[in-house]
């Protein structure tokens, strides 16, 4: 039996504007606003979410910074014990597309190959997109990270970043002390790809709507 961290300190990174701080409040606390406030050096909260991989609750900690490249005391802090790191663009901002490849060598340089996802945000504005969806998956596929599309505004496919970000951590764990040294996840999913965006919208936000009957376990701090 190996014994697996019930507690995971994810990274939340990306430009400044793409909804990072937004995914976190939606995540930990379900709230979410139209309201931009600056974030403000480095915060972070946390999340009980049962992982049904593991069979047993696990204590997501989101770690959320201003979006700056710049390196001091601070932001080494940000990465150190990082098992995870969700990779955020925005819909709308042609070069928050264009810095992804940037902030994941970034991590890679500063926590290794831990666990990670490219998240589009804000799929919500698909109609002023600054990117083609076939862009946004061939970098996914070039960077071999697994892909998703979210709308933070509307609580849409946020908990699948997560859990499928805490899953890979502990497989890749699990490879570890089985001796493997490399864990492909080539998978690159774009959920319901056959189906036009607006269709997939529509469907993931009626699969919403059902699962926000339930209540979810949070833990603020
Ligand atoms: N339309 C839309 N706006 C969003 C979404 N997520 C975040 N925003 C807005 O984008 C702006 C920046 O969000 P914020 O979380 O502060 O970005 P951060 O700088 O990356 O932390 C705010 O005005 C949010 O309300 C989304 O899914 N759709
Ligand atoms: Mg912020």
């Amino acid at each position: 039996m190996i014994s697996l961290q019930k507690e995971v300190k994810v990274l939340v990174i990306g430009s400044t504007g793409v909804g990072k701080t937004s995914l976190i409040k939606q995540f930990c606390r379900g709230t979410y606003t139209d309201e931009y406030s600056k974030t403000v050096g480095v915060d972070f909260m946390e999340k009980v979410q049962h992982v049904d991989y593991l069979k047993q609750d696990v204590k997501i900690m989101l770690w959320d910074t201003a979006g700056e490249h710049a390196f001091n005391s601070i932001t080494r802090n940000y990465y150190k014990g990082a098992a995870a790191a969700v990779l955020v663009f925005s819909t709308t901002d042609r070069e928050s597309f264009e810095a992804l490849a940037r902030w994941r060598d970034t991590v890679m340089e500063e926590c290794g190959d831990i666990a990670m996802a490219i998240v589009q945000n804000k799929v919500d504005l698909i109609e002023r997109a600054a990117m083609s969806s076939e862009e946004a998956e061939a970098l996914a596929r070039h960077l071999n990270l697994r892909f998703y599309r979210t709308c933070v505004k509307e609580d849409l496919n946020v908990a699948s970043v997560l859990t499928y970000l805490v899953e890979l951590h502990a497989k890749k764990a699990r490879y570890k002390v089985n001796g493997n040294e490399k864990v492909a996840d080539s998978i690159i999913r774009t959920p319901r790809a056959s189906l036009s965006m607006s269709e997939s919208l529509k469907v993931q936000l009626q699969q919403q709507k059902q699962a926000s009957r339930r209540t979810s376990k949070c833990l603020l701090m």
